[in-house]
């Protein structure tokens, strides 16, 4: 296939991406949020490497259904508008969910950052391919949903541009980074009543009466 670049330059899919580390991309980015950033962890992966990068107290971490990390991001990003959100999804979960994208897109909050794990599998489940490892490429569905700023991570450096600029831009943006097959590190631990009250604490968010029970663990 041949090497392209979209118009700002930045690499495509295609062209020179390289696998990353999501645990070492996830530490970067974490070390960059001094502001109280709602931090939206996606079921599996990205949320036990999330909350292996140190817990924060406006982190959440979705546990049990797939692609609900941007959507879950998006009401926080319109609810809050004056903090930066971002959402933190693997691919297999965004390609369960693509229509969040094109609501994104249309609801264009000024504070909400994407970001993309994509390792071609359902990792978590055993590996299998995704669309992604075929012939889908999440850059080019997220521009056409009308999400402009949608670049690919070509290596470290980039993704600490790309995030920059993100937290500057007054538009929605999203960040997806080819990553190796590495295990998390850790697990979260299985609280979902506790993931939520520390949560809605952590961002002051109101209304919600707090649940301290879980009612399962099995999710
Ligand atoms: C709606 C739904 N379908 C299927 C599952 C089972 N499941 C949990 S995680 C997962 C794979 C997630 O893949 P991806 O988002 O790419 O993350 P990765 O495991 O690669 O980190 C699957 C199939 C689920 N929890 N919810």
């Amino acid at each position: 296939m041949t090497n392209s670049a979209n118009s700002a330059g930045r690499a495509t899919r295609e062209s020179n991406t390289r696998p990353l580390n999501r645990f070492e991309i996830t530490k970067r980015m974490v070390a960059k949020l001094t502001q109280g950033e709602a931090v939206i962890g996606g079921i599996g992966n990205t949320n036990f490497d999330l909350w292996c990068s140190g817990q924060r107290p406006e982190n959440f971490y979705m546990l049990g259904s797939m692609g609900l990390a941007i959507p879950i991001a998006l009401g926080v990003a319109l609810a809050q508008p004056s903090r930066k959100v971002i959402a933190l999804e693997g691919d297999g979960s965004l390609l369960m969910q693509l229509g969040c994208l094109s609501t994104v897109a249309i609801r264009a909050p000024r504070n909400l950052i994407i970001i993309v794990m994509d390792n071609g599998i359902y990792q978590i489940t055993g590996a299998q391919q995704t669309a992604t490892a075929a012939s889908v490429d999440l850059v080019a569905v997220a521009r056409a949903c009308g999400l402009a700023a949608s670049h690919w991570a070509a290596d470290e450096a980039d993704f600490d541009a790309l995030f920059d600029a993100a937290q500057e831009r007054a538009a929605p943006s999203l960040i997806a980074l080819r990553i190796d097959d590495q295990a998390a590190v850790g697990q979260t631990e299985r609280e979902p009543a506790r993931i939520r009250d520390q949560f809605m604490r952590g961002i002051g968010a109101k209304g919600n009466r707090p649940v301290t029970q879980s009612p399962s663990n099995k999710i």
